[in-house]
């Protein structure tokens, strides 16, 4: 419950709006902001929760005729062509301009709390029947993901088609080129390294996608006695290292566009090519997605010769940093595990194993975006927390 409305006037020529709360804090509001977000049924449409208001509509320089309080919950404004609107206290008070205030907004929308670890990761883990039929399990499981960036789901069938089940519990897979879900295995004339039985350095999946999946599941179906580890690493964490100890490494690899390329068929024939920075920064410089994959590197590399060496050595330094013992978790998963994980922070890679003639491990992956997982973390928060 927000507190209710103390007082409330125009301010600025009437180009702004100024409440005063009960608990003696006060609140400031751009007359414009306020006509565009005016609730009423010809400015928008609760059904959709969207504005119906068209901007060639909105007058950039509005300013409010009357302001008037109602019984402290409520103030309404009335505009020079005579358009009336409400505002709720407790609407107001969430879009309060401050800084603190956005703060918290932003918090509670996108989830930002963030866990680095090494090699002494905890790994999250959650019986996967519990994700599939407790929506407080299931919360769980997309809060720890969104927060530690790996969550190992345990006693799933070994059979596959386990993934569609987890993608219907969350909305919907990822379709790419190597169909709605596809099967890691050592494979003749493989398309893709993975589908061989050769070691996988660290990588993140598809950078080769101008909007590489969020999130990959890789369930494990069939496991080899000899070989075939699973390597994680956490992306955010080893970029700050590297921010720290070599900054000029790390501003090559945030600034240079790497060419990526994958051609070939599977789900239908494909010609891919893209150009991403392996370390993508936000306007603070923050590490906010790793777009690695050295088997899929284009060997086209469209940036001047004398800047090709340097690339190379930023690009070993991560590599290096990437791969101590200090930051690295190793486990094998067995038959029935199925490692859910951010894609877009958290490096994976396996050891080889054994070639034959028999299939000998078996993987079933499949893809998310954030978008969707996010919807469904916000989703369920609201009904386990009982709150909008
Ligand atoms: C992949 C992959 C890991 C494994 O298929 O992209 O990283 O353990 N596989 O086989
Ligand atoms: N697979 C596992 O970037 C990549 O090529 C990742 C994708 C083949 C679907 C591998
Ligand atoms: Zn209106
Ligand atoms: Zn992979």
């Amino acid at each position: 419950m927000s507190p209710g409305i103390q007082k409330v006037e125009a301010l600025d020529a009437g180009h702004s709006i100024r409440v005063q709360w009960e608990d003696g804090r006060e609140s400031c509001y751009p007359c414009v902001w306020l006509r565009d977000s005016c609730q009423c049924p010809l400015c928008f449409l609760p059904s959709a929760s969207a504005r119906r208001l068209l901007l060639q509509d909105l007058d950039v320089n509005i300013t409010a005729k009357e302001v008037a309080l109602a019984d402290r919950k409520k103030i309404s404004i009335t505009w020079p062509d005579g358009h009336a609107s409400e505002y709720e206290a407790e609407w107001l008070k969430k879009r309060c301009f401050s800084e603190e205030a956005r703060a918290e907004m932003q918090a509670d929308l996108f989830f930002p709390e963030c866990q680095y670890w090494g090699s002494d990761l905890q790994l999250p883990k959650i019986p996967f029947e519990e994700v599939m039929c407790s929506d407080e399990s299931a919360y769980k499981w997309l809060c720890t993901l969104k927060k530690v960036g790996i969550v190992l789901l345990t006693g799933a069938a070994t059979k596959q088609g386990e993934l569609v089940k987890l993608g219907h519990r969350i909305g919907f897979l990822r379709l790419t080129f190597y169909g709605p879900t596809w099967q890691v295995q050592d494979k003749a004339d493989a398309n893709n390294v993975a589908y061989t039985n050769g070691k996988l350095c660290f990588h993140t999946d598809y950078p080769v996608l101008h909007h590489p999946p969020g999130v990959q599941f890789l369930h494990c179906i069939k496991q080899t006695a000899a070989g075939g580890e699973s390597e994680v690493v956490d992306g955010f964490h080893v970029c700050n290292k590297l921010k720290k100890q070599n900054p000029e490494a790390y501003q090559i690899l945030s600034s240079t566009a790497v060419d990526y390329t994958d051609v070939g068929v599977d789900y239908c024939d494909f010609a891919v090519h893209c150009k991403q920075r392996i370390i993508d920064i936000d306007s603070r410089g923050q590490a906010v997605r790793i777009n690695y994959n050295n088997a899929t590197r284009d060997t086209v590399f469209d940036i001047p010769a004398e800047k090709v060496r340097p690339f190379y050595a930023a690009l070993k330094e991560f590599h290096d940093l990437l791969n101590s013992a200090e930051h690295k978790f190793t486990y094998k998963l067995k038959p029935g595990d199925i490692v859910t994980f951010d894609n877009w922070r958290v490096l994976h890679g396996r050891q080889s194993y054994p070639s034959g003639s028999e299939v000998t491990r078996h993987l079933e992956g499949a893809y998310a975006d954030w978008d969707v997982v996010m919807s469904r973390l916000r989703l369920l928060r609201k009904r386990v927390l009982k709150r909008d």
